[in-house]
Protein backbone atom coordinates (compact mmCIF):
# COMPACT_ATOMS: atom_id res chain seq x y z
CA UNK A 1 0.00 0.00 0.00
CA UNK A 2 1.00 3.11 -1.01
CA UNK A 3 1.43 5.73 2.17
CA UNK A 4 -0.52 8.76 2.18
CA UNK A 5 1.93 11.38 1.43
CA UNK A 6 3.23 9.04 -1.48
CA UNK A 7 -0.36 9.04 -3.50
CA UNK A 8 -0.28 12.49 -3.12
CA UNK A 9 3.29 12.94 -4.78
CA UNK A 10 2.13 10.53 -7.84
CA UNK A 11 -0.98 13.12 -7.35
CA UNK A 12 1.07 16.10 -7.44
CA UNK A 13 3.33 14.68 -10.69
CA UNK A 14 0.92 14.03 -12.52
CA UNK A 15 -0.90 17.91 -12.34
CA UNK A 16 2.56 20.01 -12.77
CA UNK A 17 2.06 19.74 -16.58
CA UNK A 18 -1.53 20.80 -16.48
CA UNK A 19 -1.01 24.22 -15.33
CA UNK A 20 2.61 24.44 -16.82
CA UNK A 21 1.22 24.25 -19.78
CA UNK A 22 -1.85 26.71 -19.30
CA UNK A 23 0.62 28.92 -17.92
CA UNK A 24 3.14 28.71 -21.03
CA UNK A 25 0.76 27.97 -23.68
CA UNK A 26 -2.59 29.64 -22.85
CA UNK A 27 -1.32 32.81 -20.29
CA UNK A 28 -2.51 35.44 -22.32
CA UNK A 29 -6.29 34.17 -22.55
CA UNK A 30 -8.95 36.37 -20.81
CA UNK A 31 -11.35 34.96 -18.27
CA UNK A 32 -12.58 37.63 -16.64
CA UNK A 33 -13.30 41.80 -16.55
CA UNK A 34 -12.50 43.61 -14.15
CA UNK A 35 -14.56 46.81 -13.52
CA UNK A 36 -14.65 49.92 -11.59
CA UNK A 37 -17.80 48.06 -9.39
CA UNK A 38 -15.33 45.06 -8.90
CA UNK A 39 -12.43 46.90 -7.70
CA UNK A 40 -14.42 49.14 -5.35
CA UNK A 41 -16.83 45.98 -4.84
CA UNK A 42 -14.27 43.83 -2.76
CA UNK A 43 -13.72 42.06 -5.83
CA UNK A 44 -16.84 39.63 -5.49
CA UNK A 45 -17.56 37.56 -8.04
CA UNK A 46 -14.08 38.07 -10.02
CA UNK A 47 -12.75 35.21 -11.41
CA UNK A 48 -8.96 35.57 -9.98
CA UNK A 49 -8.10 32.69 -7.56
CA UNK A 50 -7.67 28.85 -8.92
CA UNK A 51 -8.15 25.91 -6.54
CA UNK A 52 -8.79 22.17 -7.29
CA UNK A 53 -9.82 21.48 -3.34
CA UNK A 54 -13.11 22.55 -3.80
CA UNK A 55 -16.22 24.43 -6.06
CA UNK A 56 -18.57 26.43 -4.71
CA UNK A 57 -21.71 26.71 -7.27
CA UNK A 58 -24.07 29.52 -6.28
CA UNK A 59 -27.36 27.38 -6.34
CA UNK A 60 -25.97 23.91 -5.46
CA UNK A 61 -23.45 25.12 -2.76
CA UNK A 62 -20.07 23.39 -1.89
CA UNK A 63 -18.49 20.62 -3.93
CA UNK A 64 -15.20 18.96 -2.44
CA UNK A 65 -12.82 17.83 -5.05
CA UNK A 66 -16.12 17.77 -7.18
CA UNK A 67 -18.56 15.40 -4.45
CA UNK A 68 -21.24 17.86 -3.22
CA UNK A 69 -21.76 17.58 0.58
CA UNK A 70 -24.47 14.78 0.43
CA UNK A 71 -22.16 12.42 -1.20
CA UNK A 72 -19.10 13.47 0.81
CA UNK A 73 -21.30 12.38 4.05
CA UNK A 74 -22.43 9.54 2.54
CA UNK A 75 -19.69 7.96 0.70
CA UNK A 76 -16.73 8.45 2.97
CA UNK A 77 -15.95 5.60 6.22
CA UNK A 78 -17.58 6.10 9.27
CA UNK A 79 -16.17 5.13 13.11
CA UNK A 80 -18.60 2.33 13.70
CA UNK A 81 -21.87 3.16 15.21
CA UNK A 82 -21.54 6.56 13.36
CA UNK A 83 -24.01 9.03 11.35
CA UNK A 84 -20.87 11.03 10.80
CA UNK A 85 -17.37 9.71 9.10
CA UNK A 86 -14.19 10.43 10.42
CA UNK A 87 -12.38 14.14 9.58
CA UNK A 88 -9.49 12.79 8.95
CA UNK A 89 -10.65 10.92 5.74
CA UNK A 90 -11.86 14.34 4.39
CA UNK A 91 -8.37 15.77 4.57
CA UNK A 92 -7.60 12.52 3.04
CA UNK A 93 -9.96 13.47 0.30
CA UNK A 94 -9.47 17.25 0.49
CA UNK A 95 -5.71 16.61 -0.30
CA UNK A 96 -5.76 13.91 -2.88
CA UNK A 97 -9.02 14.02 -4.55
CA UNK A 98 -10.32 10.44 -3.52
CA UNK A 99 -12.16 8.90 -0.84
CA UNK A 100 -9.91 7.01 0.85
CA UNK A 101 -10.36 2.79 1.22
CA UNK A 102 -9.67 0.81 4.44
CA UNK A 103 -5.81 1.12 4.55
CA UNK A 104 -5.56 4.51 3.51
CA UNK A 105 -7.86 5.56 5.92
CA UNK A 106 -5.71 3.69 8.94
CA UNK A 107 -3.26 4.80 7.58
CA UNK A 108 -4.42 8.59 7.87
CA UNK A 109 -5.36 7.98 11.35
CA UNK A 110 -2.57 6.86 12.31
CA UNK A 111 -0.65 10.28 11.38
CA UNK A 112 -3.10 12.10 12.94
CA UNK A 113 -2.85 10.04 16.13
CA UNK A 114 1.03 10.23 16.41
CA UNK A 115 1.32 13.73 16.08
CA UNK A 116 -1.48 14.82 18.52
CA UNK A 117 0.78 15.62 21.36
CA UNK A 118 0.76 19.15 22.20
CA UNK A 119 4.15 21.04 23.55
CA UNK A 120 4.00 21.84 27.01
CA UNK A 121 4.49 26.05 25.93
CA UNK A 122 1.26 26.07 24.25
CA UNK A 123 -0.91 25.14 27.66
CA UNK A 124 1.58 27.63 29.03
CA UNK A 125 0.59 30.42 26.43
CA UNK A 126 -2.82 29.73 26.46
CA UNK A 127 -2.73 30.15 30.40
CA UNK A 128 -0.61 33.13 30.23
CA UNK A 129 -3.61 35.13 28.57
CA UNK A 130 -5.22 38.30 30.52
CA UNK A 131 -8.82 37.57 30.76
CA UNK A 132 -11.58 38.21 28.84
CA UNK A 133 -9.48 37.65 25.75
CA UNK A 134 -11.67 36.39 22.84
CA UNK A 135 -11.09 32.65 22.11
CA UNK A 136 -10.12 33.75 18.40
CA UNK A 137 -7.08 35.73 20.05
CA UNK A 138 -6.27 32.91 21.71
CA UNK A 139 -6.51 30.95 19.11
CA UNK A 140 -4.69 32.35 16.99
CA UNK A 141 -1.78 33.07 19.33
CA UNK A 142 -1.22 29.37 20.28
CA UNK A 143 -1.02 28.18 16.53
CA UNK A 144 1.55 31.36 16.13
CA UNK A 145 3.46 30.30 19.17
CA UNK A 146 3.91 26.51 17.16
CA UNK A 147 5.55 27.95 14.63
CA UNK A 148 9.06 26.95 15.68
CA UNK A 149 7.73 23.39 15.16
CA UNK A 150 8.37 24.10 11.21
CA UNK A 151 9.68 21.45 9.11
CA UNK A 152 9.33 23.95 6.19
CA UNK A 153 11.36 26.52 8.07
CA UNK A 154 13.84 24.03 8.34
CA UNK A 155 13.96 22.99 4.72
CA UNK A 156 13.94 26.27 3.39
CA UNK A 157 17.21 27.38 5.27
CA UNK A 158 18.78 24.35 4.42
CA UNK A 159 18.01 25.26 0.62
CA UNK A 160 15.96 22.42 -0.44
CA UNK A 161 14.49 22.78 -3.89
CA UNK A 162 11.24 24.87 -4.85
CA UNK A 163 9.49 21.41 -6.00
CA UNK A 164 10.25 19.90 -2.99
CA UNK A 165 8.29 22.68 -0.63
CA UNK A 166 5.03 20.69 -0.59
CA UNK A 167 6.84 18.01 1.53
CA UNK A 168 7.56 19.82 4.39
CA UNK A 169 4.59 21.92 3.79
CA UNK A 170 2.58 18.64 4.03
CA UNK A 171 4.11 17.66 7.32
CA UNK A 172 3.47 20.94 9.08
CA UNK A 173 0.25 20.78 7.60
CA UNK A 174 -0.43 17.00 9.70
CA UNK A 175 1.32 17.96 12.50
CA UNK A 176 -0.68 21.40 13.07
CA UNK A 177 -4.36 19.55 12.67
CA UNK A 178 -3.65 16.56 14.79
CA UNK A 179 -2.92 19.46 17.60
CA UNK A 180 -6.06 21.66 16.97
CA UNK A 181 -9.09 19.41 18.84
CA UNK A 182 -6.53 19.92 21.86
CA UNK A 183 -5.98 23.43 21.65
CA UNK A 184 -9.75 24.11 21.10
CA UNK A 185 -10.72 22.28 24.10
CA UNK A 186 -7.86 23.85 26.43
CA UNK A 187 -8.90 26.87 25.31
CA UNK A 188 -12.78 26.05 26.15
CA UNK A 189 -11.25 24.40 29.30
CA UNK A 190 -9.37 27.25 30.46
CA UNK A 191 -11.76 29.75 29.95
CA UNK A 192 -14.81 28.08 31.04
CA UNK A 193 -14.36 25.11 33.32
CA UNK A 194 -11.57 26.43 35.48
CA UNK A 195 -8.88 25.52 33.50
CA UNK A 196 -9.96 21.68 34.37
CA UNK A 197 -8.04 19.85 31.17
CA UNK A 198 -9.11 16.25 30.27
CA UNK A 199 -6.75 14.47 28.66
CA UNK A 200 -6.66 13.43 24.93
CA UNK A 201 -6.97 9.70 24.10
CA UNK A 202 -5.13 8.38 21.78
CA UNK A 203 -7.38 5.68 20.91
CA UNK A 204 -10.43 8.31 19.47
CA UNK A 205 -10.26 9.68 16.17
CA UNK A 206 -10.43 13.67 15.85
CA UNK A 207 -14.34 13.94 16.73
CA UNK A 208 -14.70 11.86 19.05
CA UNK A 209 -11.47 12.90 20.92
CA UNK A 210 -12.54 16.78 20.51
CA UNK A 211 -15.77 15.17 22.62
CA UNK A 212 -13.75 13.53 24.95
CA UNK A 213 -11.45 16.68 26.21
CA UNK A 214 -14.97 18.68 25.70
CA UNK A 215 -16.40 16.46 28.77
CA UNK A 216 -19.34 15.63 26.01
CA UNK A 217 -20.97 12.37 25.46
CA UNK A 218 -22.53 11.14 22.20
CA UNK A 219 -23.68 11.61 19.98
CA UNK A 220 -21.50 15.43 20.58
CA UNK A 221 -18.81 13.20 18.77
CA UNK A 222 -20.81 13.06 15.88
CA UNK A 223 -21.56 16.73 16.10
CA UNK A 224 -18.22 17.28 16.45
CA UNK A 225 -17.23 15.49 12.84
CA UNK A 226 -19.92 16.95 11.16
CA UNK A 227 -19.16 20.71 12.28
CA UNK A 228 -15.62 20.17 11.32
CA UNK A 229 -16.05 18.26 7.91
CA UNK A 230 -18.84 21.08 6.69
CA UNK A 231 -16.86 23.88 7.27
CA UNK A 232 -13.48 22.70 6.34
CA UNK A 233 -13.20 24.58 2.88
CA UNK A 234 -15.47 26.89 0.64
CA UNK A 235 -13.62 27.80 -2.33
CA UNK A 236 -10.46 30.38 -2.40
CA UNK A 237 -12.26 33.58 -2.29
CA UNK A 238 -13.76 33.34 1.16
CA UNK A 239 -11.79 36.12 3.85
CA UNK A 240 -10.33 33.43 5.89
CA UNK A 241 -9.15 31.00 2.78
CA UNK A 242 -7.65 34.03 1.17
CA UNK A 243 -6.01 34.90 3.79
CA UNK A 244 -4.65 31.47 4.48
CA UNK A 245 -3.43 31.67 1.07
CA UNK A 246 -1.91 34.98 0.38
CA UNK A 247 0.06 34.84 3.49
CA UNK A 248 1.58 31.21 2.17
CA UNK A 249 1.80 32.92 -1.25
CA UNK A 250 4.89 34.89 0.52
CA UNK A 251 6.43 31.45 1.82
CA UNK A 252 5.33 31.78 5.45
CA UNK A 253 4.74 29.06 6.99
CA UNK A 254 1.44 27.04 7.72
CA UNK A 255 1.32 28.33 11.43
CA UNK A 256 2.20 31.95 10.00
CA UNK A 257 -1.01 31.44 7.51
CA UNK A 258 -3.76 29.41 9.57
CA UNK A 259 -2.77 31.99 12.30
CA UNK A 260 -3.47 34.40 10.35
CA UNK A 261 -6.44 33.23 8.61
CA UNK A 262 -7.93 32.46 11.75
CA UNK A 263 -8.20 36.33 12.23
CA UNK A 264 -10.09 36.63 9.13
CA UNK A 265 -12.55 34.44 10.18
CA UNK A 266 -12.78 35.94 14.04
CA UNK A 267 -14.70 39.04 11.81
CA UNK A 268 -18.80 39.24 12.47
CA UNK A 269 -19.24 39.57 8.40
CA UNK A 270 -17.61 35.73 8.58
CA UNK A 271 -17.15 33.02 11.08
CA UNK A 272 -18.11 34.96 13.90
CA UNK A 273 -21.67 35.12 12.99
CA UNK A 274 -22.51 31.96 14.19
CA UNK A 275 -21.86 33.38 17.59
CA UNK A 276 -23.99 36.58 16.43
CA UNK A 277 -26.90 34.66 15.61
CA UNK A 278 -27.19 33.32 18.93
CA UNK A 279 -26.73 36.47 20.26
CA UNK A 280 -29.58 37.61 18.39
CA UNK A 281 -31.21 34.69 19.36
CA UNK A 282 -31.09 35.50 22.84
CA UNK A 283 -32.11 38.97 22.97
CA UNK A 284 -35.27 37.49 21.08
CA UNK A 285 -35.89 34.85 24.13
CA UNK A 286 -35.57 37.87 26.51
CA UNK A 287 -37.95 40.29 24.97
CA UNK A 288 -40.23 37.10 24.62
CA UNK A 289 -39.86 35.73 28.10
CA UNK A 290 -38.70 32.66 27.31
CA UNK A 291 -41.63 31.74 25.37
CA UNK A 292 -42.30 30.30 21.75
CA UNK A 293 -43.09 33.86 19.37
CA UNK A 294 -45.58 33.14 17.44
CA UNK A 295 -45.02 34.07 13.69
CA UNK A 296 -46.24 37.80 13.95
CA UNK A 297 -43.66 37.92 16.91
CA UNK A 298 -41.03 36.86 14.86
CA UNK A 299 -41.66 39.28 11.47
CA UNK A 300 -41.44 42.32 13.97
CA UNK A 301 -38.16 40.93 15.58
CA UNK A 302 -36.89 40.65 12.34
CA UNK A 303 -37.90 43.93 11.01
CA UNK A 304 -36.78 45.42 14.29
CA UNK A 305 -33.50 44.51 13.54
CA UNK A 306 -33.30 45.37 9.98
CA UNK A 307 -34.73 48.96 10.63
CA UNK A 308 -32.44 49.35 12.83
CA UNK A 309 -29.39 48.99 10.31
CA UNK A 310 -28.29 45.57 11.51
CA UNK A 311 -27.76 42.71 9.11
CA UNK A 312 -29.90 39.28 10.31
CA UNK A 313 -27.15 36.80 11.15
CA UNK A 314 -26.57 33.59 9.40
CA UNK A 315 -28.68 34.72 6.11
CA UNK A 316 -27.29 36.01 2.95
CA UNK A 317 -24.09 34.96 0.96
CA UNK A 318 -21.27 36.51 -1.04
CA UNK A 319 -21.91 33.74 -3.61
CA UNK A 320 -24.39 31.21 -2.81
CA UNK A 321 -27.90 32.12 -3.83
CA UNK A 322 -29.82 29.50 -2.27
CA UNK A 323 -30.31 27.60 1.26
CA UNK A 324 -26.52 26.53 2.18
CA UNK A 325 -26.26 22.81 2.27
CA UNK A 326 -24.29 22.87 5.37
CA UNK A 327 -27.36 24.61 6.78
CA UNK A 328 -29.72 21.79 5.54
CA UNK A 329 -27.41 19.06 6.40
CA UNK A 330 -27.32 20.52 10.02
CA UNK A 331 -30.89 20.89 9.69
CA UNK A 332 -31.27 17.16 8.76
CA UNK A 333 -29.57 16.30 12.31
CA UNK A 334 -31.41 18.58 14.03
CA UNK A 335 -34.78 17.70 13.36
CA UNK A 336 -33.48 13.87 13.92
CA UNK A 337 -31.91 14.75 17.95
CA UNK A 338 -32.86 18.63 18.71
CA UNK A 339 -36.12 18.83 17.01
CA UNK A 340 -38.17 20.10 20.91
CA UNK A 341 -35.40 22.16 21.60
CA UNK A 342 -37.12 26.02 21.82
CA UNK A 343 -33.57 27.61 20.18
CA UNK A 344 -34.19 25.09 17.36
CA UNK A 345 -37.95 26.01 16.94
CA UNK A 346 -36.77 29.66 16.50
CA UNK A 347 -34.23 28.57 13.94
CA UNK A 348 -37.07 26.67 12.57
CA UNK A 349 -39.51 29.40 12.03
CA UNK A 350 -36.79 31.98 11.14
CA UNK A 351 -36.28 29.76 8.23
CA UNK A 352 -39.79 30.39 7.15
CA UNK A 353 -39.76 33.91 8.45
CA UNK A 354 -36.48 35.73 7.39
CA UNK A 355 -36.38 35.28 3.58
CA UNK A 356 -39.78 36.49 2.44
CA UNK A 357 -38.99 39.68 4.65
CA UNK A 358 -35.16 39.99 3.32
CA UNK A 359 -36.66 39.55 -0.25
CA UNK A 360 -39.57 42.14 0.73
CA UNK A 361 -36.63 44.63 1.67
CA UNK A 362 -34.83 44.20 -1.41
CA UNK A 363 -31.09 44.19 -0.27
CA UNK A 364 -29.53 41.01 -0.43
CA UNK A 365 -28.70 39.36 -3.08
CA UNK A 366 -29.48 35.65 -1.23
CA UNK A 367 -32.35 35.75 1.54
CA UNK A 368 -31.01 32.00 2.48
CA UNK A 369 -29.94 30.81 5.32
CA UNK A 370 -26.21 30.20 5.74
CA UNK A 371 -24.26 27.73 7.79
CA UNK A 372 -23.97 29.85 10.65
CA UNK A 373 -27.86 30.44 11.28
CA UNK A 374 -27.54 26.97 12.52
CA UNK A 375 -24.24 25.47 13.77
CA UNK A 376 -24.55 27.49 17.57
CA UNK A 377 -27.97 26.33 17.89
CA UNK A 378 -26.71 22.55 17.65
CA UNK A 379 -23.58 23.25 20.21
CA UNK A 380 -26.05 24.93 22.49
CA UNK A 381 -28.33 22.01 22.62
CA UNK A 382 -25.48 19.90 23.83
CA UNK A 383 -24.03 22.35 26.15
CA UNK A 384 -21.51 24.34 25.10
CA UNK A 385 -23.36 27.87 25.51
CA UNK A 386 -20.08 29.87 25.65
CA UNK A 387 -20.89 31.19 21.87
CA UNK A 388 -17.53 33.43 21.90
CA UNK A 389 -16.34 30.11 21.40
CA UNK A 390 -18.04 28.52 18.10
CA UNK A 391 -15.63 30.52 16.09
CA UNK A 392 -13.00 28.69 16.97
CA UNK A 393 -14.67 25.55 16.30
CA UNK A 394 -15.28 27.13 12.57
CA UNK A 395 -11.89 27.44 12.70
CA UNK A 396 -10.49 23.85 13.69
CA UNK A 397 -12.69 23.05 10.69
CA UNK A 398 -11.50 25.65 8.18
CA UNK A 399 -7.67 25.19 8.87
CA UNK A 400 -8.03 21.26 7.27
CA UNK A 401 -9.68 23.07 3.82
CA UNK A 402 -6.77 25.44 3.69
CA UNK A 403 -3.54 23.56 4.94
CA UNK A 404 -5.08 20.91 1.82
CA UNK A 405 -4.68 24.25 -0.15
CA UNK A 406 -1.55 25.31 1.03
CA UNK A 407 0.18 21.82 0.33
CA UNK A 408 -1.28 22.48 -3.40
CA UNK A 409 0.04 26.16 -4.02
CA UNK A 410 3.57 25.15 -3.34
CA UNK A 411 3.05 21.62 -4.91
CA UNK A 412 1.90 23.56 -8.66
CA UNK A 413 4.36 26.71 -7.23
CA UNK A 414 1.68 29.17 -7.14
CA UNK A 415 3.90 32.53 -6.81
CA UNK A 416 3.46 35.56 -4.11
CA UNK A 417 0.34 37.66 -4.74
CA UNK A 418 0.80 41.08 -6.12
CA UNK A 419 -2.41 42.63 -7.68
CA UNK A 420 -1.83 46.14 -8.91
CA UNK A 421 -3.59 49.40 -6.82
CA UNK A 422 -4.98 52.61 -8.05
CA UNK A 423 -5.81 55.72 -6.61
CA UNK A 424 -9.40 57.22 -6.56
CA UNK A 425 -8.34 59.69 -9.02
CA UNK A 426 -7.02 57.01 -11.79
CA UNK A 427 -10.12 55.45 -11.45
CA UNK A 428 -12.24 58.60 -12.43
CA UNK A 429 -9.66 59.33 -14.89
CA UNK A 430 -10.45 55.80 -16.47
CA UNK A 431 -14.33 56.35 -15.92
CA UNK A 432 -13.74 59.35 -18.27
CA UNK A 433 -14.52 62.04 -14.97
CA UNK A 434 -13.76 65.12 -16.07
CA UNK A 435 -11.56 67.32 -13.20
CA UNK A 436 -14.90 70.02 -13.71
CA UNK A 437 -17.07 67.05 -13.03
CA UNK A 438 -15.86 66.52 -9.46
N1 LIG B 1 -29.43 40.96 6.51
C1 LIG B 1 -29.61 42.24 6.12
N2 LIG B 1 -29.03 42.79 5.06
C2 LIG B 1 -28.24 41.98 4.33
C3 LIG B 1 -28.02 40.64 4.64
C4 LIG B 1 -28.65 40.12 5.80
N3 LIG B 1 -28.45 38.89 6.22
N4 LIG B 1 -27.19 40.10 3.73
C5 LIG B 1 -26.88 41.09 2.88
N5 LIG B 1 -27.51 42.23 3.24
C6 LIG B 1 -27.36 43.56 2.65
C7 LIG B 1 -25.91 43.97 2.70
O1 LIG B 1 -25.56 44.49 3.99
C8 LIG B 1 -25.83 44.98 1.60
O2 LIG B 1 -26.38 46.19 2.08
P1 LIG B 1 -25.77 47.63 1.64
O3 LIG B 1 -26.02 47.70 0.17
O4 LIG B 1 -26.57 48.58 2.45
O5 LIG B 1 -24.31 47.58 1.99
C9 LIG B 1 -26.80 44.40 0.56
O6 LIG B 1 -27.65 43.52 1.28
C10 LIG B 1 -26.10 43.62 -0.53
O7 LIG B 1 -25.28 42.64 0.04
P2 LIG B 1 -25.00 41.23 -0.72
O8 LIG B 1 -24.31 41.56 -1.99
O9 LIG B 1 -26.23 40.42 -0.79
O10 LIG B 1 -24.04 40.51 0.28
P3 LIG B 1 -22.47 40.68 0.46
O11 LIG B 1 -21.80 39.79 -0.53
O12 LIG B 1 -22.07 42.10 0.48
O13 LIG B 1 -22.25 40.13 1.93
C11 LIG B 1 -22.61 38.65 3.76
C12 LIG B 1 -22.41 38.76 2.24
C13 LIG B 1 -22.55 37.20 4.16
C14 LIG B 1 -21.46 39.40 4.47
C15 LIG B 1 -23.98 39.28 4.11
O14 LIG B 1 -25.02 38.54 3.50
C16 LIG B 1 -24.20 39.40 5.60
O15 LIG B 1 -23.78 40.38 6.21
N6 LIG B 1 -24.88 38.36 6.24
C17 LIG B 1 -25.06 38.33 7.65
C18 LIG B 1 -23.77 37.87 8.32
C19 LIG B 1 -23.51 36.41 8.05
O16 LIG B 1 -24.39 35.57 8.16
N7 LIG B 1 -22.25 36.08 7.72
C20 LIG B 1 -21.81 34.68 7.54
C21 LIG B 1 -21.57 34.29 6.09
C22 LIG B 1 -21.04 32.89 5.99
C23 LIG B 1 -19.55 32.89 6.19
O17 LIG B 1 -18.82 33.32 5.28
O18 LIG B 1 -19.10 32.53 7.24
Amino acid sequence: MKTFKETLAEKIEAWRPRTERLIKEYGDVEVDKVTIGKILGGMRGLKCLATDISYLDPNEGIRYRGYTLQEVFKKLPKPPGSEMPYVEGVFYLLVTGEMPNEKELEHVLDEFSKRRILPRYVYEVIDSFPCCSHPMSIFSTAILTMGRESFFVKKYHAGVSKKDYWESTFEDALNLLAKLPEIGAYIYAKLYRDGKRIHSNPDLDFGANFAHMMGKEKPYDDVSRMHFIIHSDHESGNVSAHTGHLVGSSLSDVYLSISSMVNGLAGPLHGLANQEVLRWLQQLMDRMGGKIPNEEEMKQFVWDTLNSGQVIPGYGHAVLRKTDPRYALQREFSLKHLKEDPLFKYVDMLYKVVPPILKEQGKAKNPWPNVDAQSGIIQWHYGITEYDFYTVLFGIGRAIGITANLIWDRALGYPLERPKSLTTEMLEEIAGINKSDK
